[in-house]
């Protein structure tokens, strides 16, 4: 039996692993974090041990907040906080590499659902200066098609009659902020990193909507004393498996009951509009600040999501287990790629092609990490959530400049076709999605209508209902042009199949590229 890393490993850890370069004793809170999972601590956690290394301010020490489960604080607590970052891509003979870090920004870890009151006095804390968040997409509780809070969330309609023990993240940052107008506490930032159009100026009216029903006045406080800047976050982070646990411990010497394994790559763009201070995330590389984080979201939200959630859904259809699978699979690479260059990219204005072009190439070679399994079915979760930022904002850019969209259609059709929980190998699986029941009867539904109408119409009616879904899309049912080519490539899926579809979708542009151009009148 191996003994557990904590404080006192340290100074027996292997040379080649890095360790925090500052002295942990004399570090003190300064950000709150609520959402401590796999990738903050991939990430933020990450920039912010470098940050105080390289700085020597140790005064952003994170307290984590885990909102239901108590596993990261079971993990990490008789760890001292600490846990192993490892990276990993394949080195130039294409063996896995991987490099080992302890990281030590993290103090401890309070469990919200168990301790409620422990998660408002952090938020509530003087030294508290940046509460940031990874909640997820549905950590939001807002509709993902409008941004607007739902009231109807159980989570919602809880916290506005609990403010002693809210269950949301947004209840419990307007319950912590009531707590800190009480106290007359400084300002502080509320900085979202999580992958939402716009997630700073998305958390800030999630807040204060939430906040205005609660008090007007704390509203005005809120507003006047919070905070919110947009963010870009990216590194590719799966979820912890047992074989990395177990790689970890054998490197370390030591047992990590919770490492957090990721790519290499990282990228954070942070609008640097803070109310009281920030860590140099920039000194030691990882971060950058900018005015307007908008194009950088718009980039990666448009060139690394929706690309990875195309990869995720059909990969996950074709039986397929991670991404770096289905990058490896020729023709839905193509696929993604051609999807890329000339739906996606075309849209990204004010970026130069040979920037976009490099970036495209860096994400495909980054998701065809042979070292790094990333589930499909991990990606392709949440998709009500995920799917409008990442896809439906693309064709709608398309739809109002009147160019084609085919395989973004295709992308979303097969969101809508893993939704039937069975792949093409006959293997089923369970849909998660916070909205699981009403797409299951949305999709009863839509077969309901398509056999109740002529054979030649029912494609149209499937796609009609389904596109109808407003949570997810909106007005876009009332698009002909976007239910046309729903419906198109949902057929294709269902009688050709994920490569069938692939195929039918190259016939079309071969077909294009022959048809003689049409000649400009004089
Ligand atoms: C992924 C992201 O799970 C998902 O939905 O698309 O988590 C992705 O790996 C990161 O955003 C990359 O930065």
């Amino acid at each position: 039996m191996l003994e557990r890393l904590n404080s006192e490993s340290l100074p027996h850890l292997p040379e080649d692993v890095e360790q925090p370069a500052y002295d942990r004793s004399r570090v003190t809170p300064g950000i709150v974090h609520l959402g401590i999972g796999a990738f903050h601590r991939a990430h933020q956690a990450a920039v912010t041990d470098l940050a105080m290394a390289a700085s020597g301010d140790l005064s952003w020490g994170i307290q984590g907040v885990s909102m239901r489960s108590p596993a990261t604080r079971d993990a990490l607590a008789p760890q001292d906080g600490l846990y192993t970052l490892a990276l990993r891509d394949a080195g130039p003979d294409g063996r896995p590499r991987e490099q080992l870090r302890v990281i030590g920004s993290v103090l401890r870890i309070v469990v919200a659902e168990e301790d409620p009151q422990a998660a408002l006095e952090r938020i509530a804390y003087p030294q508290t200066r940046i509460i940031s968040l990874t909640v997820t997409e549905k950590g939001y509780c807002h509709e993902p098609s409008t941004g607007y809070l739902r009231w109807d969330h159980p989570d919602i309609a809880h916290d506005l009659e609990h403010p002693d023990r809210p269950r949301s993240a947004i209840g419990m940052l307007v319950y912590g902020l009531a707590l800190r107008r009480e106290r007359s506490l400084p300002p502080v930032t509320l900085l979202s990193c999580d992958n939402l159009h716009a997630n700073g100026d998305t958390l800030r009216s999630l807040v204060l909507a939430f906040a205005l029903r609660v008090d007007v006045a704390l509203t005005a406080w809120i507003d006047k004393n919070c905070a919110f800047p947009n963010s870009m976050v990216d590194r590719i982070v799966p979820g912890t498996q047992d074989d990395d646990r177990a790689r970890v411990a054998d490197r370390l010497g030591f047992a990590d009951a919770w490492p957090v394994v990721g790519e290499p790559y990282l990228n954070w763009v942070i609008e640097d509009k803070f109310a009281a201070g920030r860590p140099a995330w920039d000194i030691a590389g990882g971060a950058s600040f900018v005015r307007n984080a908008a194009p950088y979201e718009r980039l990666k939200l448009r060139m690394v999501n929706g690309p990875h959630s195309a990869f995720a859904y059909l990969g996950s259809m074709l039986g397929l287990r991670t991404n770096s699978e289905a990058a490896a699979a020729p023709a839905l690479r193509r696929y993604v790629d051609d999807m890329m260059r000339l739906e996606i990219a075309p849209t990204l204005r004010g970026i130069p092609e040979s920037g976009l072009e490099e970036y495209r190439l860096r994400f495909l070679a980054r998701v065809a990490n042979p070292a790094l399994p990333h589930r499909t079915r991990q990606i392709a979760m949440d998709g009500s959530q995920k799917v409008p930022q990442r896809l439906l904002a693309v064709i709608r850019d398309r739809l109002r400049r009147g160019d084609d969209f085919n395989r973004l259609a295709l992308a979303v059709a097969a969101w809508l076709h893993y939704l039937r929980g069975h792949d093409e190998l006959g293997n089923t699986y369970s849909i998660q999605d916070p909205l699981a029941e009403a797409l299951a009867k949305l999709l009863a539904r839509a077969d309901v209508a398509a056999a109740a109408s002529a054979p030649s119409q029912a494609a149209h009616r499937r796609a009609m209902v389904l596109a109808g879904f407003r949570p997810v899309f909106g007005d876009m049912a009332r698009k002909p042009a976007f239910v046309d080519a729903l419906a198109e490539q949902l057929e294709r899926l269902r009688t050709l199949g994920v490569l069938g579809a692939l195929e039918a979708l190259e016939r079309d542009a071969a077909r294009q590229s022959e048809a003689p151009q049409a000649v400009p009148a004089a």
